[in-house]
């Protein structure tokens, strides 16, 4: 057998290079970073809220953290595709772990994720996050336009959620409009892929509904974000509902005619202009899932974050 080591999560000596864990075993941590709150040299961390008291339909993103670390398994230590290299040999990347809400104190819930995403990122140069349900974004976006200044959002959903807030709300489908209002993001440079419902407005963002999705190529929707952020830092939100229920069954908030994963991936591939400051893949509910359909697409679209970042560093360095 050729040289193996397991359980890289507690027992790798180095935060840098890919783990050589056998894919059906050993610890799990997001592609086997090593957990640690340390956060010494890190370039990267990754991070799990697993929070869904947002959630408008059906509960269950709380377990998204979880689902998506497993279905991370499948990326061993061959060359990570389409990147063609070890994602992680610059880049030193850790598992952070999980973000610890109180369940009977939710009104506490923006501010606790808000003030752990800020420690990290005062030591970590980018936060990976995987909800959790769509709400954990408004509080993120706090954390990082603290640190990077108001930023175009990239928004990858079925929804717009840009529906009522009054800045108390506590809701997945209105972190947009509070997000837009309080200066979070800059509107007029955002734009959302994959929008198939109607919200009452727009906020100013961009919109490429989901049969533009289906009708646009790939390459193209990636030249229209790039060009549409206008060289702006940006964030970019994955929402796992932008694909197909096909594709991606197990969300709280499925909405059928969406694109492919290969389509979506094929438009994240092309994102390697887009300047990225933080990003987040949330709404995967895994007890709707089949076969893990979702949380591998979820953990695909996260590794896909991962080697965007890691190619921007290669090329930076
Ligand atoms: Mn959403």
């Amino acid at each position: 057998m050729p040289s193996k080591s397991i359980d890289h999560a507690f027992t790798a000596l180095s935060l840098t290079s890919a783990a050589t864990d056998p894919t059906h075993a050993g610890a799990l941590s997001f592609m086997r970073r090593r957990y640690t709150k340390h956060l010494e040299g890190v370039s990267t961390a990754i991070w799990g809220i697993p929070f869904d008291a947002a959630t408008s339909n059906r509960p269950g993103a709380r377990f998204g953290p979880q689902a998506i670390r497993r279905a991370s398994a499948i990326f061993d230590n061959d060359p990570q595709y389409p990147f063609g290299h070890d994602l992680f040999e610059a880049m030193p990347t850790i598992d952070y772990g999980d973000c610890l809400l109180d369940y009977g104190n939710h009104w506490l819930t923006p501010q606790t994720i808000e003030d752990e995403a800020t420690e990290i990122l005062s030591k970590a140069d980018y936060l990976l996050t995987l909800g959790g349900d769509h709400f954990i974004t408004w509080p993120l976006l706090k954390a990082h336009v603290a640190k990077h200044g108001p930023l175009a959002l990239a928004q990858f959903d079925a929804h717009q959620d840009t529906w009522f807030d009054d800045g108390k709300r506590i809701d997945h489908g209105s972190f947009v409009t509070r997000a837009v209002r309080d200066g979070l993001i800059d509107a007029e440079r955002s734009i959302q892929i994959g929008i198939r419902t109607h919200a009452p407005e727009n906020c100013g963002i961009k919109l490429i509904y989901g049969h533009e999705v289906e009708d646009m190529r790939a390459s193209d929707i990636s030249s229209l974000i790039i060009d549409h952020t206008g060289g702006r830092p940006a964030y970019l939100t994955f929402d796992i509902d932008c694909l197909d229920p096909a594709f991606a069954p197990g969300t709280g908030t499925p909405v059928a005619g969406g694109p492919s994963s290969a389509k979506v991936l094929a438009i994240l591939r092309g994102l390697g202009e887009l300047d990225i400051r933080g990003s987040d893949v949330v709404e995967v509910a895994p007890a709707y899932d089949h076969a893990d359909i979702t949380a591998i697409a979820g953990a695909t679209v996260a590794m896909y974050m991962l080697g965007l970042r890691a190619e921007r560093l290669a090329k930076a360095s």
